[in-house]
Parts: structure tokens; C-alpha cells; sequence
């Protein structure tokens, strides 16, 4: 096996244009990706999700490999993700992940059978788990990227990922994406209760998941990933006051660990509804990229960020259930909002949804928005020569 991953090391690439985007590096056009390309939408997918649980596919290198390629064979995207999942770090420390109702409903929800429900059980469920032990379960992730390696052929850079430690506490804890009274859907309000009423127990759980985040990625790299992404999806039910503390710190700590084994590797971070810390996290240094939901303004984010990171995103994923003309029109709004007048050459850009893809799209949509971006910005970018 070490032969190989010193291979995949060495495999020249054919399209590296994602990681000169990230490294601010100039292009002949845009790169272009999305969130949550692979699965859901792709009838292709939902046929194997039909007859399979979702974690048993996660677990089976070669369906892993299949599903990941899938977007790749149909669309030119410049680069592909990984088909995984964030908790499949709960999942490793023994909490039952499940996801709800996989008969009737393929696309349904997460929830864990039974969630952290009291601070006297973060050392015995959490911080007395030995990182390595937890890494070792996650071993069916690393054999799944090497299957990818093998059928990718080097076509396209490999996107490897992981939960915020914020964001891995918020369903460790609320067990659910709830929609209940007490908790709504998309506030974890338990959540945000703990880091109240413990803050000591919950810094130290951000901390271990904050270590064993940053050893799935660096294992991800290690195994033929070529670039990584941290998904801090639910960072928005803290309040910046909070997520100073309890958020970006901990996003901030895996990043850092991951530079001290790979330093050139680029770290994408997805801070998806606190924009409010994009200048802390500029700042930060450890970030090569920012990926902006579409409630940001790409104007707004050039001016706090100053071309010190590469910029990603930002398409309202909505908009890929209308119409062709109008995914087009948004498509060249986007590139030229972000090219402005200061990047006419888009250095240091990667096209993208601002969220993931929904269920609902038709692949044909997702075919426009992906030849869009070239077309267009290789004619913008033609012109700026
Ligand atoms: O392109 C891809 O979809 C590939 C891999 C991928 C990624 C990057 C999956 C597969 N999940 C994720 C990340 C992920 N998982 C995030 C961060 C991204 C984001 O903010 O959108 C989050 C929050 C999750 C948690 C999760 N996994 C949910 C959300 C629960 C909720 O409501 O809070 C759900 C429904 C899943 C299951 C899941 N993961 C991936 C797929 C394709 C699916 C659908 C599963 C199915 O087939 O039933």
C-alpha cells in the first residue's frame, strides 16, 4: 500500500486548476465545483441509495469511489469530493448515528439514538477514547480514498473533509437537526445551552474532536487526498461573542495542525453562516481559501479580505431549480461581481454554490451553471489579456 500512496503522490495531474485558484495562482478559467455534488440529486446515486444504508456505502471503498466519480462523468467539474460524511466522527467515537426513515425517505435526516446528555460524560465518552483508536475506525474513509485514487486516474484534484469541532458538538449534543418545538430546526438551542451552563466540558470536547479532526484530515491527505475543506455548517447559531470563543478557535486549531504535517496543501474553511468572523479568519493566516454562503455579499467579502485568501462560492443554490437562461445570467452576474473592477483576471477564485445542492435539481441544470462559469470566465479572462 505504501507503494501506491507514494504513486498517487507523484501522479501527475491533468487538471490542476483548483489548486492554482487556491494558491492565488493565475488561470485560464475559473475552476468550478459544488458543495454536495456527489449523492442526492443524481439518479445514478439514488438508485444505490434505494437499496443501501447510507453508512454501509460510506463503508464500501468501491461504491465510495463510484459515487464520487459520478458527478465527474457527467460534468467537467474541476475537481471532486470525497462521498463521506462529517459524523462519521461520532460515528468512530460509538455514538449510533442513524438517519432517519431510509426506506421512505432516501434524502432523509441524521439523527444519534443517543446524544451527549450530560457534561459527566465527556471523559468516558469523548476525551478517554484514544485518538488513535478513533482514527483506526475511521480506516474504511482512507481505503475509499485509495479506491477514488485508483479510478480518478489523476483527472482532477480529490476534495477531502471534515466537521468543524463546533459543528461535530452541535449534533453530538442535540442529537439531531431538530424541529421540534424546543428546538427548531437549524438552532440547536441544547447546543448552544452546553457551552452556556459548561463551558469547561465543552472546551474540552472542542479540543479532542479539534485533534481528531485535524488527524482525519491529515490521514485524508496521507491517503491521495489533494486539498481539504472544514465545514463549519452550524457556526451560525453562535453569536460572534461566542463563536470567538467556542468556534473559530477549535476550526482554527485543526488547520494549524494540518499545516504542520502539509503545509502546502491548501485548507479550505466553510464558515457557513458566521460571516462575521471572515476577518478573524483572514487574519488567522492558516486558511488558504473562504468559501461564502450566498447570504454574502462577494463585494462585502473582497473588501474585508483584501485578496489575502482565495474566495469561493457563492451561487444561490435555488437558483439551480429555474430556469436555463436565468442559472446563465446568475452565472455571469457571480463571476462579475467577483471579478469587480480590482481582479478582472478572477486570481484566486473558485466558482461554487454558496450551499449544498438540493435533491430537487434536474443534472441538467447543474450541467448549465458548470459549463457557464467556463465559458464565461475564459472569455473574461481572454479579454483582460
Ligand atoms: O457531495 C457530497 O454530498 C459528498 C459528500 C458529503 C459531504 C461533503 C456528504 C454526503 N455529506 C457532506 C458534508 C455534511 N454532512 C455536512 C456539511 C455540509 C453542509 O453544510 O451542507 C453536514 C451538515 C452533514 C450532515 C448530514 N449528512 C446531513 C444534514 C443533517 C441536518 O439536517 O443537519 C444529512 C442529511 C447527511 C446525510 C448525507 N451525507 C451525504 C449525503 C449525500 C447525504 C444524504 C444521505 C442520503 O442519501 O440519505
Amino acid at each position: 500500500m505504501d507503494q501506491e500512496l507514494e504513486f498517487f503522490k507523484n501522479e501527475p495531474l491533468l487538471n490542476d486548476t483548483i489548486l492554482k485558484a487556491c494558491k492565488r495562482q493565475p488561470v485560464k478559467r475559473v475552476p468550478v465545483w459544488l458543495m454536495r455534488q456527489a449523492g442526492r440529486y443524481l439518479p445514478e446515486y439514488r438508485k444505490i441509495r434505494n437499496e443501501m444504508d447510507f453508512f454501509t456505502i460510506c463503508m464500501t471503498p468501491k461504491l465510495v469511489a463510484d459515487i464520487t466519480l459520478q458527478p465527474l462523468e457527467r460534468f467537467p467539474v474541476d475537481s471532486v469530493v470525497l462521498f463521506s460524511d462529517i459524523l462519521v466522527i461520532p460515528k468512530a467515537f460509538g455514538f449510533n448515528v442513524k438517519m432517519k426513515n431510509p426506506n421512505s425517505e432516501p434524502i432523509g435526516n441524521i439523527h444519534i439514538e443517543r446524544p451527549l446528555d450530560d457534561p459527566i460524560k465527556v471523559a468516558e465518552l469523548i476525551l478517554d477514547v484514544p485518538t488513535k483508536t478513533v482514527i483506526e475506525r475511521l480506516h474504511y474513509v482512507y481505503d475509499g480514498i485509495i479506491e477514488t485514487r485508483r479510478q480518478l486516474r489523476g483527472r482532477v484534484p480529490l476534495i477531502g473533509f471534515v466537521g468543524a469541532p463546533w459543528t461535530l458538538m452541535a449534533y453530538t449534543i442535540q442529537g439531531a437537526n431538530e424541529d421540534t418545538e424546543r428546538a427548531p430546526k437549524g438552532t440547536f438551542v441544547k447546543a448552544v445551552e452546553w457551552v452556556m451552563k459548561h463551558p469547561e466540558e465543552s472546551h474540552k470536547l472542542l479540543d479532542k474532536y479539534a485533534d481528531v479532526a485535524a488527524e482525519h484530515l491529515i490521514e485524508q491527505i496521507r491517503h491521495g487526498c489533494h486539498l481539504v475543506q472544514i465545514f463549519d455548517s452550524w457556526d451560525g447559531v453562535l453569536p460572534a461573542a461566542l463563536y470567538r470563543v467556542f468556534s473559530l478557535p477549535y476550526m482554527k486549531k485543526v488547520a494549524e495542525k494540518v499545516r504542520t504535517v502539509y503545509p502546502d496543501v491548501p485548507i479550505i474553511c466553510f464558515p457557513k453562516l458566521a460571516a462575521y468572523g471572515i476577518p478573524e479568519i483572514v487574519e488567522s493566516g492558516v486558511f488558504d481559501v473562504i468559501s461564502l454562503n450566498c447570504m454574502v455579499d462577494p463585494a462585502w467579502a473582497k473588501d474585508q479580505t483584501k485578496g489575502k485568501v482565495a474566495l469561493q462560492g457563492n451561487m444561490n443554490p435555488d437558483v439551480l431549480n429555474g430556469p436555463k437562461d436565468e442559472i446563465i445570467n446568475r452565472t455571469k452576474q457571480m463571476l462579475n461581481t467577483f471579478a469587480g473592477t480590482d481582479n478582472p483576471r478572477l486570481v484566486g477564485y473558485i466558482a461554487n454554490l454558496g450551499g449544498g445542492c438540493m435533491v430537487t435539481y434536474d443534472p441538467e441544470s447543474v450541467k448549465t451553471f458548470v459549463d457557464a462559469v467556463h465559458k464565461f470566465s475564459e472569455e473574461m479572462l481572454a479579454a483582460a489579456n
